[in-house]
């Protein structure tokens, strides 16, 4: 038995992250994590199975393309740390099959995150979607 996301699951069932992370990792045994760094051109990461996650993007490091993110799992409180960035520069979408962050405002595009394989926006509005993300710590903003 498994309590972790099926790639094709929501967020729905995620736990908060933001709360109750440290006492999660105890009690199931996490004791690791990593930090994934993104630059300038194309970043292709890979998160790890029972490791919590946080792939970072620094505005300066922005280049208007796409980076893509694999085996993202919400479940273990991975998480996309923006930098530089406000909360209303980045919306949100899925795709019917990846979960698409787009970081920019008006027609000007800083940087696309694609998150392969993975729905964040479930049953909930695109808008919603974003501010539950939020709240459970999925998405940060640091400055
Ligand atoms: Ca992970």
């Amino acid at each position: 038995m498994t309590d972790k996301l099926a790639s094709t699951d929501t967020v729905d069932n995620a736990p908060d992250c933001q709360t109750n992370r440290l006492e999660q990792f105890a009690n199931r045994g996490w004791m690791t994590a990593a930090q994934h760094n993104t630059f300038a051109g194309t970043d292709r990461l890979f998160g790890s199975e029972d490791v919590q996650d946080t792939f970072v993007w620094r505005q300066q490091n922005m280049d208007g393309g796409t980076d893509y993110v694999r085996n993202f799992d919400p479940s273990e409180c991975d998480r996309v740390q923006l930098h530089g960035v406000s909360q209303d520069q980045v919306s949100l979408s899925f795709n019917g099959m990846h979960t698409i962050l787009r970081i920019g405002q008006g027609d000007e595009t800083q940087q696309i995150i694609q998150i392969e394989n993975v729905n964040l926006v479930g049953e909930r509005s695109e808008a919603a979607a974003l501010l539950h993300l939020i709240e459970q710590n999925t998405l940060t903003f640091s400055y």
